[in-house]
C-alpha cells in the first residue's frame, strides 16, 4: 500500500468530520489550529502529489478558478415553487382544498397530515451526487434550466463533497448569508465606499454569482437542505429530512409535524414573533402534505404542487406617503419630529406615524413633505422611515426646513439646541402640552402606577381645571370626577382606590415621576442608592453629585437646576404632604455587599413570555445589578427575549454572554 497516498486519504476523511461537525453540527471537537495544521499538511502533500488530485478533497474549498461565465444546465427535476397564502383565511382554503380533493379521490383524509418547516429567505440551489460524491450545484432558473454554480458551491462548508452513502441522487435546498456575516459584509462594502447589499438574500445572490470562487468563498455562505428529490425516497417528508440529515447535509431542525390546520397556524404565529431569535432570515413557513402517497395523488397544477404552500409572514417593510412632519413636545421640553402618513399595513398593524427622531435624522433622510418612503417595523416599537424613494418625489418639492418656533413649548414658543446634543428643546418649560406629558408620566407604570389614570384622562383633569400639579392628584374627590364626562360611581371609586394606593412610593419611583431632565429610571436608582432620601439629594452640591458612579457632567447640571427651580422646590413640598417614600431592600444598602450581581450591568431586549419587561427589571434590580438601554463593552448579560433585534446582534460582536429567558430564571432561582 502507498503510504503517501493512505496519508492523503486519511487526512482528508479526518478534515471532513471535522468540517461536518464544524458546520453542519455546529459542535466542533478541535480547535481552528489543529484543524489548520492537518489541512496545511494535506494541502503540501496534494502539491507534492499532484497524481492523487481529487476535486472533491476538503483541499478545494477555497475557490478554484476564475470563470468567465455559468454554463447552462438542464435540471434532472422540474424545478417547482409553491404557491403562497399570506392569512390565515388563505391557509384555511388550502387546507380545506387538500382534504376535499382527497377525499373526491376516495383517500382517507384521516391520514392527512402535514410536515411544516421555516421558510429561508435565501436562494434555492440544486445539487447532484453521484456514488457519494458531488458532481454538480445549479441555481432554479425557470425551473428547467438553470446556471452551473459549482465551483462557487463547494465554498459552501455546510454542503458535503462526499456523503455518508455512496448513493446517486439529487437534492434541493436553500443557500443563504447569515445575519452576522451580512453586518460584517455590509461593513466592508461600505468602509470601501460601494453601496451596502439591502438585505441578506441579496447579498447571497451575489456571493453565489461570483465569477471567481475565491470571492464566494470569502463570503461564507451556508445552506440548509429540505428536499431529496431522485434517490432512493422515504414515505413522509419530515423522515426524508431525518434521511438528509444522515447523508451528511445541514437540515433546518426546526421542522414540526402537524395533523390540523390550527396546529399549521400556531406554529406560523409561533415563527412570526419568533424568526428575529435566529442568525438567519425568514420569510414564511411552508407546509406539505407528508405523505409522498398522498402527494402523488394531489398532484400538481400548470404552476405548483398542490400538496404544499408557502405560508409567509406579513412584510415589515411597506412604501407610503409623508402627509406632513408636526413635533411632539415631550416632558422635559424635548421635541420630537414626526411623520404622519397615509394609513398603511406594516408586520400586520395599520401604521399612520413615525418617528423621525431628531433633526439630524431628517436632514440625513431628507424626508420632506409629499415624499414616498419605506417604513420599516422593528420589534413591536414605532416604526422608522428607512428612505426616501427619490424618484416619486413631487417636482416642486422643497427641502424641510426646521421651524424656528414651536406653539406647543409654552411661552413665545421659542426652542434652542445646545451644541453636542441631537435634540431641541422647549425654552419654557411650562405649557400645557409640557404639563400634560409630565403629569401623565408621573402616573404611569415607570413612576406613580396610578392605574386606569390614562393621558386621556389627566387631559379631560386639565381640561377642567382639576389637575395642574403633581399634588392635585390627592386633592381630587368622587365629585369632581362625577362631573366629568365618562365617569361613573365605580370608576371613580376604582381611580380614587388607585390614586390612594399610589402614596406609597419608593424614593427612585418618585424621582423618576418627576420628569427631572436626564433622570431616568436608572439614574433614579442610583441617586436613589446614594441619598437614601429626598432631603439629602435637595441638599446635594455639585462635587457631590459628580462623583457618583454614574452620573455625569450634563446630569449633575440638570440636577441642580432643577432643585434650584422655586417652583419645582414648591411642587416637591405640596406633593410630600400626601405621599409616604418607602425604600424596597435593594435600594437601601449602597453598596449592596450582599447581592450576588452587585456592579453588574443587563440590557433587555424582546419581549419575554413569563413576566413583562419592567418586571424583569425589577429582578434584576433586586439583585443589585444596572439595567442599561444599550449595548456596550460594559454590558455583562444581555437578556434576549423574543422577537430580540439589533442589540442581541450586537451583543453577539462584542462576545457578550447572551441570557435566554429559561436561563435568567434558573439565575434567580
Ligand atoms: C422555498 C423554500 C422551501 C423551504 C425552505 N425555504 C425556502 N425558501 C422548505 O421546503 N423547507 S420550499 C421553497 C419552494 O418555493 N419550493
Amino acid at each position: 500500500m502507498n503510504s503517501v497516498k493512505e496519508r492523503i486519504e486519511k487526512l482528508r476523511e479526518l478534515l471532513r468530520k471535522h468540517n461536518y461537525l464544524y458546520y453542519v453540527k455546529d459542535a466542533p471537537e478541535i480547535s481552528d489550529a489543529q484543524y489548520d495544521s492537518l489541512m496545511k499538511e494535506l494541502i503540501s502533500l496534494e502539491k507534492a502529489h499532484p497524481e492523487y488530485y481529487d476535486p472533491n478533497s476538503p483541499s478545494q474549498r477555497v475557490g478554484g478558478q476564475v470563470q468567465d461565465k455559468f454554463k447552462k444546465v438542464k435540471h434532472k427535476v422540474a424545478q417547482w415553487s409553491f404557491d403562497d397564502v399570506f392569512t390565515k383565511e388563505e391557509f384555511l382554503e388550502f387546507d380545506a382544498r387538500v382534504r376535499r380533493q382527497l377525499s373526491k379521490l376516495g383517500l382517507g383524509k384521516e391520514d392527512l397530515d402535514y410536515c411544516v418547516e421555516l421558510k429561508i429567505d435565501g436562494l434555492k440551489i440544486v445539487l447532484d451526487y453521484e456514488n457519494g460524491e458531488f458532481l454538480r450545484a445549479a441555481t432554479r432558473g425557470d425551473g428547467k434550466e438553470g446556471e452551473d454554480v459549482s465551483a462557487n458551491a463547494r465554498t459552501i462548508k455546510s454542503i458535503p463533497l462526499k456523503l455518508q452513502e455512496d448513493i446517486t441522487c439529487t437534492v434541493e435546498g436553500e443557500v443563504y448569508m447569515s445575519k452576522q456575516q451580512f453586518e460584517k459584509l455590509n461593513k466592508e462594502k461600505e468602509q470601501e465606499g460601494e453601496t451596502p447589499y439591502a438585505n441578506p438574500r441579496n447579498a447571497a445572490a451575489g456571493a453565489l454569482r461570483q465569477l471567481d470562487p475565491k470571492e464566494t468563498a470569502k463570503r461564507n455562505l451556508d445552506s440548509f437542505i429540505y428536499e431529496l428529490a431522485l434517490g432512493s425516497i422515504p414515505n413522509t417528508q419530515c423522515q426524508e429530512l431525518n434521511e438528509l440529515s444522515k447523508l451528511g447535509f445541514k437540515v433546518n431542525p426546526y421542522f414540526e409535524n402537524c395533523e390540523s390546520a390550527d396546529c399549521v397556524i400556531k406554529l406560523w404565529e409561533k415563527w412570526q414573533k419568533k424568526k428575529d431569535t435566529l442568525d438567519y432570515m425568514l420569510d414564511g413557513i411552508v407546509i406539505k402534505v407528508n405523505s409522498r402517497k398522498l402527494q402523488e395523488a394531489l398532484g400538481y397544477t400548470s404552476k405548483a404542487p398542490r400538496w404544499a404552500i408557502a405560508f409567509k409572514f406579513p412584510e415589515e417593510e411597506a412604501v407610503t406617503v409623508v402627509k406632513d412632519i408636526v413635533f411632539q413636545v415631550g416632558r422635559t421640553g424635548v421635541i420630537t419630529p414626526v411623520a404622519e402618513l397615509e394609513p398603511v399595513v406594516v408586520a400586520g398593524s395599520t401604521v399612520s406615524r413615525a418617528t423621525l427622531h431628531n433633526e439630524d435624522e431628517i436632514r440625513r433622510l431628507d424626508v420632506r413633505v409629499g415624499d414616498t418612503v419605506v417604513i420599516k417595523k422593528a420589534g413591536d416599537i414605532i416604526p422608522d422611515i428607512v428612505r426616501v424613494i427619490k424618484e416619486l418625489r413631487p417636482k416642486d418639492s422643497k427641502p424641510f426646513v426646521w421651524p424656528k418656533k414651536i406653539a406647543d413649548c409654552g411661552g413665545d414658543g421659542t426652542i434652542f439646541r445646545k451644541s453636542g446634543e441631537a435634540a431641541w428643546r422647549c425654552k419654557s418649560k411650562d405649557s400645557f402640552v409640557q404639563n400634560l406629558r409630565r403629569l401623565s408620566y408621573f402616573a404611569s407604570k415607570k413612576a406613580a402606577n396610578i392605574e386606569g389614570l390614562s393621558d386621556k384622562i389627566v387631559e379631560k383633569l386639565m381640561d377642567a381645571g382639576l389637575v395642574s400639579h403633581l399634588a392635585d392628584f390627592y386633592k381630587l374627590k368622587k365629585g369632581d370626577l362625577l362631573e366629568l364626562e365618562g365617569f361613573k360611581e365605580k370608576s371613580a371609586d376604582n381611580l380614587l382606590k388607585a390614586i390612594e394606593k399610589s402614596k406609597e412610593i419608593s424614593l427612585s419611583k418618585l424621582l423618576t415621576g418627576l420628569s427631572i431632565p436626564q433622570v431616568g429610571e436608572e439614574t433614579a436608582i442610583v441617586l436613589a442608592r446614594h441619598f437614601k432620601n429626598l432631603q439629602e439629594l435637595m441638599k446635594a452640591k455639585e462635587d457631590e453629585l459628580k462623583q457618583i458612579e454614574g452620573i455625569g457632567e450634563i446630569v449633575t447640571s440638570e440636577i441642580i437646576s432643577y432643585f434650584k427651580d422655586e417652583k419645582n422646590r414648591k411642587e416637591i413640598k405640596d406633593l410630600l404632604k400626601y405621599i409616604h417614600i418607602s425604600n424596597p431592600e435593594y435600594l437601601q444598602s449602597e453598596d449592596m455587599k450582599d447581592l450576588p450581581f452587585r456592579g453588574k450591568t443587563f440590557v433587555l431586549t424582546g419581549s419575554l413570555k413569563s413576566m413583562t419587561r419592567d418586571e424583569a427589571k425589577e429582578l434584576i434590580r433586586k439583585l443589585g445589578a444596572r439595567v442599561a438601554g444599550s449595548v456596550s463593552k460594559k454590558t455583562d448579560f444581555v437578556l434576549a427575549g423574543e422577537n430580540a433585534g439589533s442589540k442581541l446582534k450586537k451583543a453577539k460582536e462584542l462576545g457578550i454572554k447572551i441570557l435566554s429567558e429559561e436561563e435568567f430564571k434558573s439565575m434567580l432561582a
